[in-house]
C-alpha cells in the first residue's frame, strides 16, 4: 500500500516552499511480501523451536535460491560481507586481489579484513563495471585473484574477466550481491567464476531482513563453505577447517522465502517504475538513466541517474540537495569510490591516479527510489522536482550557497 502523497507545488522546497512528499522516500525501501505467510513461518518455527544452524527453512530457502541461480550449490550466510569473507578465506586468496573501486565499501572491505589488499581497478564508463583492460594492468606478482562485481545487477565481462583468469593462473569470483535473478547473455547469474555471492539485505529487491548466500558449482568448495560458516565444525566435537559464524537465522531464511514467493511481483512493480522513469524522466538536459538490456532478464533494482554537469544546469551534489528538500533521499551510490574511504584512501593515496573513469563516474550518479512504496505518480512529481529545479537553476544555486554560509 503507498501512502506517500505529493503536495501540489510549483516551487521548490530549496526555495521556500512545503518539500513535495509528506514523507521520506528512500532508496531501499524494503520490499515485502505475503504477511500472513511469513507470520504463518514464525509460527511454524516457534513450534519447532529451531532458530538456528542450518534449519528446514534455511535448506528450502537455499534449494531454491540455487534453482533460480542454476546453480549446483547454495550456502545461506548471514549477510553478504561476511559470506565474501569467508568466500575468499575458502578459495585460500592471498597478497593482492584485483577489486573495482566503485563498488560498496563492503567488496574492498571484506578482503582487507583478512589483510589481504584490494588492488583497485578502473571501470569502463559504458558499463560503469570493471574494464578488463584495467584488471590486466593491475596484476603483479601478488596478485591471487580477482573479484568482479555486477554493479545495479547488469553483469559485467565475465569472459574478458575469466580469460584472463585463466591466463595468469588467477581465481575469479563475484561480488554478486545486486544481480540475483539477472541474466549475463541469457545464463543466470550464479555460475560465473568459482563462486557468486548475493545479498538479501532489507535494501535488495528480495530480502531476508540481514542475508546473504555463496552459490557454486564446485563441490568441494561448497562442502568448505558450508563447514566454515559453522567455526569449521564437520561433525559433532570435530572441527575441521578455522571457521566463524556465519549462519543464515531461521528468521530471516523465513523472510526470505516469503520474499522468494513474491519475486515476480517485485519484479513487474520494479520493471513498470522503471518504464515510468524512462518516460518521465527523458528530455530532461544533461540526464539520463542507465539503461537495462531488455532481452535479459534484471530485477530493476535500481533506478540510475547519470547528470552530466557540462550538459545539465544543475550537478549531481545539487541534484541530491535538490531531491533531499523534497524528501526524496536519493543516494550517491558509490560516491566517492573506495580508494577515497578508509583505510584505502591512506594506504593507498595515489590509487586515484589509475581510476579517471571511477572518479568521474562517481561524482555525475543518483540514485533514486523504486520498489513497492514508489508508483508512476512519485515517478512523475520526481521528474517535474528536476525539471522545476532546472527551471530555476540560478536561485537553486544561490539558495544552496546562502545555506553553506
Ligand atoms: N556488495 C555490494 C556491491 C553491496 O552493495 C553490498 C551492500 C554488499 C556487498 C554487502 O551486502 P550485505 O552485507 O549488506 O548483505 C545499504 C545496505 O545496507 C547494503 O546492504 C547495500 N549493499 C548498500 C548499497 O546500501 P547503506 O549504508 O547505504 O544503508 P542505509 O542504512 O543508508 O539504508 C539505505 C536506505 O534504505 C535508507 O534510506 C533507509 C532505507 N531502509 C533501510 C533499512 C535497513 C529502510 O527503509 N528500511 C530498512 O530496514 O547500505
Amino acid at each position: 500500500m503507498k501512502v506517500n502523497t505529493a503536495i501540489q507545488s510549483k516551487r521548490l522546497a530549496l526555495l521556500g516552499d512545503l518539500p513535495r512528499f509528506q514523507s521520506v522516500l528512500h532508496v531501499g525501501r524494503p520490499n515485502v511480501g505475503s504477511r500472513e505467510r511469513l507470520l504463518e513461518r514464525f509460527n511454524d518455527m516457534l513450534d519447532r523451536r529451531w532458530f538456528s544452524n542450518d534449519g528446514p527453512f534455511v535448506q528450502e530457502f537455499e534449494a531454491k535460491v540455487a534453482a533460480i541461480a542454476k546453480t549446483r550449490h547454495c550456502v545461506a550466510m548471514c549477510n553478504a560481507t561476511v559470506a565474501l569473507e569467508i568466500a575468499i578465506r575458502a578459495l585460500e586468496l592471498t597478497g593482492e586481489v584485483i577489486v573495482p573501486s566503485y563498488t560498496f565499501i563492503a567488496t574492498a572491505h571484506a578482503l582487507q579484513w583478512q589483510e589481504i589488499t584490494p588492488v583497485f581497478a578502473d571501470i569502463d564508463p559504458a558499463t560503469c563495471n570493471m574494464d578488463p583492460r584495467s584488471v590486466e594492468r593491475v596484476i603483479s606478482s601478488k596478485t591471487s585473484g580477482v573479484l568482479g562485481l555486477h554493479l545495479w545487477g547488469r553483469a559485467c565481462d565475465t569472459e574478458a574477466i575469466e580469460r584472463i583468469g585463466r591466463e595468469y593462473g588467477l581465481k575469479v569470483m563475484y561480488d554478486a550481491a545486486h544481480a540475483f535473478a539477472c541474466t549475463h547473455r541469457g545464463t543466470m547469474v550464479g555460475g560465473f567464476g568459482e563462486c557468486e555471492v548475493f545479498s538479501f539485505h532489507a535494501t535488495k529487491f528480495i530480502n531476508a531482513f540481514e542475508g546473504g548466500a555463496i552459490v557454486t558449482n564446485n563441490d568441494d568448495l561448497a562442502t568448505r563453505l558450508k563447514f566454515m560458516r559453522n567455526f569449521g565444525f564437520s561433525g559433532y566435537d570435530k572441527v575441521s577447517y578455522l571457521g566463524v559464524n556465519g549462519k543464515m537465522t531461521e528468521a530471516c531464511a523465513a523472510m526470505g522465502l516469503t520474499s522468494l514467493e513474491a519475486l515476480d511481483e517485485i519484479v513487474v512493480v520494479n520493471k513498470t517504475n522503471y518504464e515510468a522513469f524512462e518516460k518521465y524522466f527523458s528530455g530532461l538536459q544533461g540526464v539520463s538513466l542507465i539503461r537495462y538490456d531488455k532481452q535479459e532478464h534484471n530485477n530493476y533494482q535500481y533506478i540510475v541517474l547519470e547528470i552530466d554537469p557540462e550538459a545539465a544546469p544543475l550537478n549531481r551534489d545539487e541534484v541530491v540537495d535538490v531531491f533531499h528538500a523534497e524528501n526524496v533521499l536519493a543516494r550517491k551510490y558509490f560516491w566517492p569510490g573506495c580508494h577515497r574511504m578508509e583505510p584505502y584512501r591512506s594506504l593507498q593515496p595515489n590509487a586515484y591516479l589509475m581510476l579517471p573513469n571511477t572518479e568521474r563516474v562517481a561524482s555525475r550518479i543518483c540514485l533514486l527510489p523504486t520498489g513497492q512504496t514508489v508508483d508512476a505518480g512519485m515517478i512523475a512529481s520526481m521528474a517535474e522536482i528536476l525539471e522545476t529545479a532546472f527551471q530555476f537553476s540560478g536561485e537553486i544555486k544561490d539558495a544552496l550557497g546562502k545555506r553553506q554560509k
